[in-house]
Parts: structure tokens; sequence; C-alpha cells
């Protein structure tokens, strides 16, 4: 069991925010997670969590146990085909979420190359990068006929039939034959969705490694399809993430202005807000009703986005909207799609809070419903925002834990890391590489994804720390990301605090923290990049797998975290997970655990508590490093003037000194 600290009501409450809250009297009526974990009262279903309840057609559902032939499926499944099944579906569940999070950014990408959105086309050289991508011709052309013709190009790939997908190019050649000798390079994004759910429906593909080729082929068309093309078109839309000082947890809420938290995915509409935050006539409103302004706070991974792009406060992450709400001094949440719970809805029934869902695919019972268009972002964002300050006035009893807020600094894309490492005038990957191979970095670990109502959340810290102390450089995005901004990692003192004496030398020069936010969920291709550009520099291999580098998402909640996690694998890297549903079928778990590595060169590995993880992630780095032959133990190596020289072209962070708080 993971380590957890003790609560009165349930035993897996933890965050001091949270426990601070809680404790209030006018948190005690509202009934959480927490509460409903512990009233189902029940242990999870067997057949469920190990992947072997099969209900994809009516003669069931059938509960399989692995051999014994009288507990088949009726068709004849086997614990092996149904486990397979399951998990590709989820994968597919989960590269449909970002796929068409990424399809909606790519149309107001579209709109916005047109002039028909509040917003422009802000990073030209990403534009112009991405353009020659996809062979755009950009000599003597405007920047928003290259932007509407990248994004045509870029919707193409969507309902492509035939081919590949172009960003495919970008990764290391060897993974590119690897994908190409296998089968499993993607044809078209939606293609590879409908293809999975079809060979998963009944009586189609009985095969499980013939499966799991299909959702490897669809997990690819989500890292490096739809979910690179929406970082990057999210980017040159709305600015490449530079660092920048901001602020984390309950404690962002303002007693003195109109608090509008923005939760789910898709950029477009919070960066509106952002805007419309600013609107004079917005102001004025506000001012009547007798707040300061409009306080906007993010929550999730829109959170992410507008915390990375603009300093705009987090109050919560997945683990804490319910409790955003219970402060009471919420006068809006503005959702859009994914990870929103039902129950935000029913913890502000007695409250003055709006629960405002934006979009046509994600209604809820009890909110209430402003569409959000596109082509009227603007407005669309002020009527929003003059229905939270309508309801500033009806506030009653709240409560905002105001000295639980933290320091962060956040905004490392893959470019920062290559320009903060290589210097302005040499931006490169060569000193990470470096310090990789003298040891002053063992590796690079990625945690990522969700948090869970059933751990403590001091499952990502405890992971983060042992990473850390062990020289590890450790990459951050989602939900955890969060999670250890709240426990302070995310500051460039932390290196100073935690982490060992190589990566604290390298932290320290720099003046970078030991633990680096990436970004959003969808942000995860930033890493591919990332490991990719560390496999072109030289020095660790011909391919993704040969990197010190491994991913684990431990308390993964969403089908997008499978997601993520296969196409880590499929592209080369070893990811370590807490459980997957894979444990009813012996064969399929094998090939998962082990066999998969002798197609990709990686595997998924499973690990239960914080120090196995934490154990399980160093040991493959470990292992890639005795493979290249850079494992020799290193004494404390002091910085040689090179060293010394080609980190100190790189400054401090860019921007880090700047202090943007946001709207705070
Ligand atoms: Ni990722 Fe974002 Fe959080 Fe998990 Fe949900 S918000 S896209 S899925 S819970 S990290």
């Amino acid at each position: 069991m993971t380590s957890q600290k003790g609560c009165e009501s349930c035993n897996t409450i933890t965050g001091e925010s949270t426990i601070d809250l809680l404790n209030q009297d006018l948190a005690k009526q509202v009934r959480t997670a927490y509460d409903r974990l512990e009233d189902r009262g029940m242990s999870a279903c067997l057949f469920g969590s190990g992947g072997t309840c099969c209900r994809i057609c009516n003669m069931g559902p059938c509960q399989i146990i692995d051999g014994v032939e009288s507990m088949i499926g009726v068709c004849g499944a086997t614990a092996d085909t149904v486990a397979a099944r399951n998990f590709a579906r989820i994968v597919a569940a989960g590269t449909a979420a970002h796929t068409d999070h990424a399809r909606e950014m790519v149309r107001g990408f579209i709109a916005t190359a047109k002039g028909e959105t509040p917003h422009e086309i802000k990073d030209v050289d990403k534009l112009n990068k991405m353009a020659e991508l996809f062979d755009i011709e950009i000599e003597g052309r405007d920047k928003n006929e290259i932007a509407l013709e990248l994004g045509e190009r870029a919707l193409a790939e969507f309902g492509q039939q035939e081919g590949t997908l172009t960003m495919l190019k970008r990764a290391p050649e060897k993974q590119q034959e690897i994908w190409k000798r296998e089968g499993v390079e993607p044809r078209g994004i939606d293609r590879e969705v409908v293809e999975t759910m079809h060979r998963t429906h009944m009586g189609v593909d009985q095969e499980y490694h013939n499966i799991m080729k299909q959702a490897a082929r669809c997990s690819l068309a989500d890292g490096w399809g739809a979910s690179m093309l929406s970082t990057e078109l999210t980017d040159i839309m709305f600015g490449t993430p530079v660092p920048i000082r901001a602020i984390v947890d309950l404690g962002v809420l303002r007693e003195d202005m109109v608090n509008v938290t923005v939760h789910g995915h898709e950029p477009l509409l919070a960066e509106s807000l952002c805007l419309a935050a600013d609107d004079e006539e917005i102001l004025a409103l506000a001012k009547k009703v007798g707040a300061k302004g409009i306080n906007l706070a993010g929550v999730c991974c829109t959170g992410n986005e507008i915390l990375m792009r603009r300093g705009i406060p987090v109050a919560g992450s997945f683990i804490q909207q319910e409790m955003v709400l219970a402060t009471g001094a919420v006068e809006a949440m503005v959702v859009d799609v994914q990870c929103v719970m039902q129950s935000v809805a029913q913890v502000v029934k007695n409250k003055h809070t709006d629960i405002i869902t934006t979009n046509y695919r994600a209604k809820m019972p009890d909110a209430i419903h402003i569409q959000f268009e596109e082509h009227d972002a603007y407005n669309c964002a002020k009527e929003i925002l003059k229905k939270a300050i309508g309801n500033f006035k009806k506030r009653g009893e709240y409560y905002i834990p105001e000295n639980k807020k933290l320091d962060v600094v956040v905004g490392f894309s893959h470019e920062t890391i290559n320009y903060m490492l290589g210097g302005r005038f040499r931006q490169s990957y060569r000193p990470l590489n470096d310090n990789i191979i003298n040891g002053r970095i063992r590796g690079v670990g990625a945690l990522v994804g969700c948090e869970h109502y059933k751990y403590s959340d001091d499952v990502h810290f405890e992971i983060a720390k042992k990473l850390i102390e062990n020289n590890v450089l450790v990459l951050v995005t989602g939900c955890a990301a969060q999670a250890l901004g709240r426990r302070g990692l995310l500051r460039p003192e932390a290196a100073t605090e935690y982490a060992g004496e190589g990566l604290k030398s390298v932290c320290e020069t720099v003046g970078m923290p030991p633990v680096l936010h990436v970004g959003s969920c969808v942000d995860n291709s930033r890493l591919l990049i990332a490991l990719t550009e560390m496999v072109k520099e030289g020095g660790l291999g011909d391919d993704i797998s040969e990197l010190p580098a491994v991913g684990s998402a431990p308390l993964w909640m969403s089908e997008k975290a499978v997601a993520i996690g296969q196409y880590f694998v499929t592209s080369g890297a070893h990811v370590v997970f807490q459980n997957l549903p894979t444990t009813g079928a012996k064969a399929f778990n094998e090939f998962i655990l082990k066999g998969m590595k002798d197609v990709y060169g990686a595997s998924w590995g499973v690990a239960e508590t914080a120090e196995e993880i934490a154990d399980a992630m160093i040991a493959a780095i470990d292992e890639k490093r005795d493979a290249l032959g850079i494992n020799k133990k290193q004494e404390r190596v002091l910085m040689d003037m090179q060293m010394r020289r080609d980190l100190e072209a790189g400054q401090a962070l860019p921007g880090a000194g700047c202090g943007h708080g946001g709207n705070q």
C-alpha cells in the first residue's frame, strides 16, 4: 500500500490546504470523492481490475478466469484476448480524448489565421519550423497565410486514410525504422481510433499480439499526431512557454475579487477569458459590485496551459476540484471537457457558485450552459464573466486557506530546455547529454498524469524526492506537476534542499528547479521531442530506448494516461505505473511487462509503493547507463572550466526573475 497519512473520514486525504479546508465547518457539509469512496465500502472487482471482464457483446458479461476452461467467454474468448481488447479500448478512448481536443485547437488555429478570433499568430519562428516540416512555402508569405495552410494540412491528418503522419518524421531515424518494420505507423489520426474500436468488437481480432499492434499504432497517432499537433499549434497561437513565476494551491483565491476558476482542457476558452478579464467594461462591472477585478485561476490541465503561458495561478489539480468549490469563494467554475467530476454541481448546490458548461459535448445536470463559440470567443467570454460578477454579492460564508499557496517556476518547453542549457548563442542539448555522460545527472525521469483519491498526495512527492536525491532530473506534466508544485519542488531552491550533489550543481549554475514543469498532459508530446533531441545530439545511443530516461504516471486515473504510457513505450521509453488492468491474463500481462521490449526496446513496468516506483525508475536508468558504458562510479566531480562556460552561456532562467504573478 502506498504511504498514507491518517485522517478521520478517509485515510488518503492529504495536502495541507485540503485538510485545513475540510476542518472548517462550512466544508463539513460537503460530500467529496473521499466520502463516496468510503461509502462504496467495497473493494474493486477483481475481474475489472485484472482486465478480464468482457462486456463487449450481450452474451455476457463474461468474467474470465485465466486457465479455467469453464471460465472462458461464451464466444470462446480467452483471458489474453479479453484483457488485450480492453486495454486497446482504453488506449483508443484516451487517444480519442486527445484527438478531439487537438481537432478543436486546430480549428481554432485556422479561425485565428483567418482573423476570426481575438487571438493572433504569436510564435512566428515555430510557425516557420512547422511549415518547413509540412513542406509549406514560407518565402515572401504573410504569417496568417502560412498559418492557414498549416492549419488546413494539420486538419487533414485527422481524416487521412493512407500514408503516414507528418510528425513521425521528427522521431529518431531508428524509431521510424522500428515502426515501419512493425507496421505500426499511423495512417490517419481518426482512422486508428476507429480501427481499434472495430478490431476489438466482438468476433474480430482474437490474437493479443495483433491487438496490441493496433494499440501501438493508435497510441502513436496520439503522441506523434494529435497531441503533438495540438501542442505545437497552441504554442504558435498563444506563445511557446518560457520560464515564468506563479503561485499554486487553494490560497490563490481572492477575498476581494470575483473568483472565476477555469477547469478542463482546451485553452481556447481559457485564453479568451484571460483577454476578457482585462476588458474595461468587465472591470467596471466588477468594481460596481464591490470587487477589485476578476481573479482567474486554473484547475487541472486548463490550469497548466494558462499557468505555463501567462503565469495565471492554479487553484487546484484534479484531486482538488471539489475543494476549490467547497471554499464557498468561487463565483463561477467554467468547464469544458475532460476530468470534470459530475459532483462539482452538487458541491455548490447550496452556494452562490455557478458551474458553467461551455462545450456542447459536455453538459451536466444542475449546471448552466453558455455555449462557447470560437468565432465569437470574446463576447462569449464576457458573457461568462458577467454571470460570475453577478454572483459576487451573493457570496455567503466562505473560507480561503490564504497561507496555502506555493511559489513555482514553470514553463519549461523543450525549446526552453534547449536554450537554458545550451545558451542563447548555442542552443543545444549538448550540455544535458554531457552532464548525463559525466554522471552529474544520472538520467531523466518523467512524472506525468493524474492524481487518485485512493492514494495519498505524498506519492508524487516521495517519488520525485528520491529521484532528485539520486541526481535524476525530473520532468513533470499534468496534475502530477501541480501536486509537486504544492510541495515546493518547482522552485529553484528545491535543488539546494533536495537534490543530490551532481544535479544540484547543474541546477544551481543554471538557476533552474530540479523538477521542470513541461506542461499539460497533451504536452507530453514535448517530452517526445526532448528525448528525440537528446538522441540527435549524440553520445547516448541511436534511439530513445537507449537513453537513460524513464517515465511514470504513478497515480493514473484517466484512460488518457494509458494512451500516453502506450505511446511512450512504443516510442522506446520504459514506463512504470502503479497498477495495470492486465494481471488477469498471464501471457498478455507478460507481453506488456517484458515482451514489448523485444519489439520496441521498452516495456511497461509495475511497482506499488512510491519507494518501489522510484527504485524501479532508477534501476531502469542505471540499466541504460550500463549498456551505454557510462555508469562508472563518479567521484563528486567539480565543474571544469569548459562545463562552467557551457552552462553560464545559458545564464539563469530567461524570464525567471520577472515575478509575473498573472492577474494577482
Ligand atoms: Ni491528464 Fe488533464 Fe489531470 Fe489526469 Fe485529468 S487533468 S489531461 S488526465 S486528471 S493529469
